[in-house]
């Protein structure tokens, strides 16, 4: 019973914004009310390009993922070299351990030219407590520790100046073996 007056009311609106909407067409024309239905239209139907042009006023998403492989000192390695991303951009990195031994425990932290080195001997020093991430100048960005089998992710603003930018893993040792080149274009 209530669905029926439901639809009666509904028949009922329809009819009468029909009827107050005949006199206002035959005042403006057919031809005027078609062509605003037209440009309504179109600009709904241009709203979803409009959405994927590059506007240069928001930040660019760098999505980037980082392999760590191995299981012994002699044969750990980041499964990427290199990673590229433009100046400035948001970078949403994950860091995958795809180790399965316990003691394998891996980060990745971001480092300014020709500091990688630097940056991991300071972090060593710094113990688990801090991450093995030094407090240094040098240090663009740096992930917590992930264990075998775990995934952590790190969010941050990629450098502004374009160059050849580092990435090493500070847990003793690991340096030697777990560096690569962030390319900030
Ligand atoms: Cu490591």
């Amino acid at each position: 019973m209530k669905k029926i007056t439901l639809k009666l009311c509904l028949l009922s609106s329809f009819l009468f914004l029909w009827a107050c909407n005949l006199p206002e067409q035959d005042e403006a024309g057919t031809e005027a009310a078609n062509t605003e239905r037209t440009a309504t239209d179109s600009s709904n139907e241009s709203s979803a390009p409009v959405m994927e042009e590059m506007d240069s006023t928001i930040q660019e998403v760098a999505e980037l993922t980082l392999h760590a492989t191995g299981n012994t000192l002699e044969d750990i390695a980041y499964h990427e070299d290199t990673l590229e991303v433009e100046a400035g951009a948001h970078v949403q990195l994950k860091l995958i351990n795809e180790g399965v031994d316990m003691p394998m425990v891996h980060n990745v932290v971001f480092t300014a030219p020709d500091s990688y080195r630097q940056v991991a001997v300071a972090g060593s020093k710094i113990g688990p407590s801090g991450n093995y991430v030094p407090d240094n100048a040098a240090v663009i960005a740096a992930s917590s520790m992930a264990l075998p089998g775990q995934t952590v992710e790190l969010e941050f603003t990629a450098p502004k100046e374009s160059g050849t930018y580092n990435y090493v893993c500070t847990y003793p040792d690991h340096w030697q073996r777990m560096h690569g080149v962030l390319l900030v274009k």
